[in-house]
């Protein structure tokens, strides 16, 4: 070959070099099927214990971040308000009468379609980590890591395809560790992956950590304006529920008795002496009445922000290691909660009911260089979304049957015009604890329209002129359009999402189901 030739033949080979590097990268960083998920899901954590929604209860700074970086969903809420029925929602994108688990206790039908089996067939990595709740194994994920039912605060046992493995400390950072562990040497660097990590916390009965004890000790957190409801204008439901923080809320709860945590000595210590000083005034005290009920409300609180600060933490863990690897860039992170909570709200703790602080759960989601940073979503957005959105940002395909509706297009600041404006509710789990009767519903922006049908009770909420649901106007003659409207809506909705009173065709009757 002459010098030319030489040279010419080196020039063409480093172009063509250059092309083939420069299409590839373009489309490696175009392609959405790179794109990493982390699903973040913490167990009751209410939008009100998370500082991005402002309710001056406590600094969450590290899911903050998500939001300063991110996208914050200020109307999130689920399709019924309890643990194993929405991680139902969650995998599969359709309502509980369709995936079939409609209360705590149920077994998930792992052979159904699931978006975990969807973003394998897809190329992912697929992993779950921490609280499943779904009784039967999961399916669908490469690796799974889960606790047993609701799992312990301390010294979890956890379930793998390969058996029972123990392991000593706190829950929150022991199922960190297992998510850090996946991400730095569990993971196949050929593939994306879709990461579900779960935390127990805040769930009842709320033991804080090692590293969190202390927190609060000589502040008082503000009370919420309806912690003595006295639930006039309500019907039988909030008469007849059994969630108040004044009877029932127990000693195992606001840590006056022995816990049930399979303690080691030195925990135990750590755990006790951070309540005995409080305990010996509180017994020597004898509070009644109201002194009582905000007595028992500081606890409960204290323990419940406690918790969410451990989670807050970890949280921390994560992003920083996301940072420090290069992933972040890569790598949507979305956090939510399995449903909202009451934090005194009502008199209340637990979740169930359609009123907001349960029935709204908190979104918050960051994906570089699609959601605009510090980016707020009002829209009526549901947990029966997620799994769409999941395929959407993965470029999968989204089977017909699934029936929530990608968010990316909200991520992306792009304006829906024909978003939905109504959201349809139902709630199974009675009788059971906590007393939450049965009922299913609408909410529009404006208004919320509750049947409790086991009790035959219809309840009205006018969320502008009562934010705080403590004016039942059903049966209001001012009203009388709007529930007429309410009601075909109602209905539109039942059919839409196919609720034919069956759950997979088995007939909700009243008094069993
Ligand atoms: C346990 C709790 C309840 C809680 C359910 C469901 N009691 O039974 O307070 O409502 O779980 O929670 S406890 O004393 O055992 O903690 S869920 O989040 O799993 O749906
Ligand atoms: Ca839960």
């Amino acid at each position: 070959m002459s010098r030319f030739r030489v040279m010419l033949w080196a020039v063409s080979a480093l172009s063509g070099w250059l092309v083939v590097a420069g299409v590839s990268a373009a489309a490696e960083s175009a392609s959405p099927s790179r794109l990493n998920i982390l699903f973040i899901m913490s167990d009751d954590h209410a939008y009100q214990a998370i500082s991005a929604y402002g309710h001056g209860l406590n600094q969450t700074p590290n899911i903050d971040r998500l939001a300063k970086e991110g996208m914050l969903f200020r109307s999130c809420f689920v399709t019924n308000s309890l643990c194993g029925p929405s991680r139902a929602v969650v995998l599969t994108g359709k309502y509980g009468h369709l995936n079939g688990f409609t209360r705590n206790g149920d077994r998930f039908d792992g052979s159904q379609q699931t978006v975990a089996k969807l973003l394998q067939q897809a190329g992912y990595q697929t992993a779950i980590i921490g609280k499943w709740h779904l009784e039967t194994d999961p399916t669908g994920f490469d690796q799974w890591e889960v606790l047993f039912g609701q799992g312990p605060y301390y010294n979890p046992a956890m379930k793998t395809p390969h058996g029972r493995v123990a392991h000593e400390g706190y829950t929150t950072d022991i199922i960190t560790d297992l998510a850090l562990e996946f991400l730095k040497n569990g993971r196949d660097k050929n593939r994306p992956f879709f990461l579900m990590y779960h935390h127990k916390a805040p769930h009842r009965n709320w033991c804080p950590g090692p590293q969190e004890l202390d927190l609060f000790k000589d502040v008082t957190i503000p009370e919420p304006p309806t912690l003595f409801d006295d639930y006039a204008n309500r019907g039988r439901a909030a008469h007849e529920q059994e969630m108040t923080i004044s009877r029932h809320l127990t000693p195992l709860d606001l840590k006056l008795v022995p816990q049930k945590e399979k303690f080691a000595p030195d925990q135990a210590e750590r755990f006790y002496n951070a309540y005995a000083e409080e305990n010996k005034a509180f017994k020597e005290a004898n509070l009644q009445g109201e002194e009582l009920v905000r007595w028992k409300y500081q606890r409960y609180i204290k323990d419940y922000l406690r918790c969410v600060a451990g989670v807050d933490r970890n949280v921390g863990r994560v992003l920083d290691y996301l940072d420090d690897s290069g992933l972040a860039q890569n790598t949507v992170v979305i956090y939510t909660s399995d449903q909202g909570f009451y934090l005194g709200e009502h008199g209340w703790f637990d979740k169930r009911f359609m009123y907001e602080e349960s029935f709204r759960t908190p979104l918050l989601v960051r994906w570089p260089g699609h959601v605009h940073p510090g980016s707020v979503c009002e829209k009526l957005v549901m947990n029966l979304d997620f799994a769409e959105t999941f395929l959407d940002i993965a470029g999968a395909p989204i089977p017909d049957d699934m029936q929530g509706r990608s968010l990316k297009p909200l991520l992306e600041g792009r304006d829906v015009p024909d978003w939905r404006t109504s959201m349809y509710y139902r709630y199974y789990e009675y009788p059971a604890v906590h007393m939450a009767h049965k009922h299913y519903g609408v909410r529009t922006e404006r208004y919320k329209l509750i049947y409790f049908h086991d009790i035959d009770e219809w309840e009205l909420y006018d969320l502008a002129k009562d934010p705080h649901e403590l004016h039942n106007v059903y049966g209001d003659p001012a009203y009388a359009q709007v529930t007429a409207e309410l009601k075909a809506e109602l209905q539109r909705l039942k059919t839409l999402y196919q609720d034919d009173d069956t759950i997979r065709g088995v007939p909700v009757t009243a008094a069993s189901r």
